[in-house]
């Protein structure tokens, strides 16, 4: 339920009817990407604020500042918030809007990885360092060398090797890396450098990581999601095509690469064989959820999958004042996930 007919909802009976309730709900929180680290769940979301920032389509109404990290022992499981684990003040490269992040470890070393806007008001991704899953996190002083856009998504794969998955159109900027290099005009338009409805659609990006898990190790390479006859989605496919929010998870072998549709409000995934894909196309997860965006993550605990993800009920609809959530995620018989509607 995105931001038109929202003055029409009850929210009262809205959260009533929620599969499941805000996880905290003394701060707002978003983007929640949740591990399991040491037994325990972690989840590294943004921390929502309101700085009196007007709502457009460059996404400037999120003005983060920092990030907290959340443990529970598990999906049932007591809250804790850890409090704020790094600051935007902290980090030398970064300027403002500390968006969606995402953490992996290695060795008994948390990584903790984030956008942010610089000085020079391009979005980059940072890697912040921590012997301890809840932080405090320390920011290397410069941008992962090459990184662009939003989002990361690291993915550890069974030999031990890292993938970060990132990017976003609109006030993401994916689309003005499109020629390699950054395009500074018709800075005010989300839209402007988009491919044409006909056209391919843009892809989230991947790199391998080097072994210390710092900078890419090779040059991002296209997410490509093709359709049932192999076929790369096209720019007009809005209700299936990538825009945001990339994640991904490996289920009985194959790698499961789910992303946010943003201006449609679903998340969506592909199936794929290895971990550059391409994904063909499977379906979706989430229907829309109240607020403008949505965004997830997929992990197991003790055998059972979970959806982590957020909605903005507890703001009563505020899009950029949003609450983390979880639920239970299955699969069917062939290894499709069955689609969750997040209000009954
Ligand atoms: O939280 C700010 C932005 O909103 C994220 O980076 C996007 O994925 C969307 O959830």
């Amino acid at each position: 339920m995105p931001e038109d007919n929202i003055d029409h909802v009850n929210f009262d009976d809205l959260s009533k009817r929620a599969i499941s309730q805000p996880l905290i709900s003394h701060i707002y929180t978003a983007d929640p990407s949740a591990h399991v680290f040491n037994g325990k769940i972690y989840i590294y979301p943004s921390h929502d604020i309101d700085a009196g920032d007007a709502f457009d389509d460059l996404g400037s109404h999120f003005a983060m500042e920092d990030y907290h990290v959340i443990s529970m022992d598990g999906p049932q499981g007591e809250v804790t918030d850890h409090g704020v684990v790094l600051h935007v003040d902290d980090v030398p490269w970064a300027d403002k809007q500390m968006w969606a992040p995402d953490a992996a470890e290695k060795n008994g070393i948390y990584y903790l990885y984030f956008p942010a806007k610089g000085h020079d008001g391009i979005f980059r991704i940072g890697v912040a360092v921590s012997s301890r899953p809840y932080g405090p996190f320390s920011p290397q002083p410069e941008a992962i060398k090459e990184s662009f856009s939003i989002d990361p998504a690291v993915f550890k794969d069974d030999n031990g090797k890292y993938y970060m998955y990132f990017g976003g159109i609109w006030g993401g900027q994916l689309q003005r890396w499109r020629t390699g290099t950054f395009k500074s005009e018709q800075a005010e338009s989300p839209v402007a450098f988009l491919p044409s409805d006909d056209e391919p659609a843009l892809c989230s990006k991947v790199a391998k990581l080097t072994s210390d898990l710092l900078e890419f190790a090779e040059t991002p390479q296209d997410v490509l999601i093709i359709d049932e006859d192999g076929k790369p989605l096209l720019s007009g496919d809005k209700d299936r095509r990538f825009f945001e929010a990339s994640w991904m998870h490996k289920y009985n072998g194959k790698y499961y690469f789910s992303y946010s549709t943003g201006d449609t409000h679903f998340i969506c995934y592909g199936i794929g064989d290895t971990p550059y894909g391409p994904f063909k196309y499977a379906g979706k997860i989430l229907e829309p959820v109240v607020g403008w965006t949505s965004h997830h993550s997929i992990c197991e605990f003790s055998g059972t999958w979970y959806l982590f993800y957020h909605d903005s009920s507890l703001s009563k609809g505020v899009t950029h004042l949003r609450s983390v959530k979880v639920t239970p995620l299955e699969y069917d018989e062939n290894g499709f996930i069955k689609t969750i509607k997040p209000y009954l």
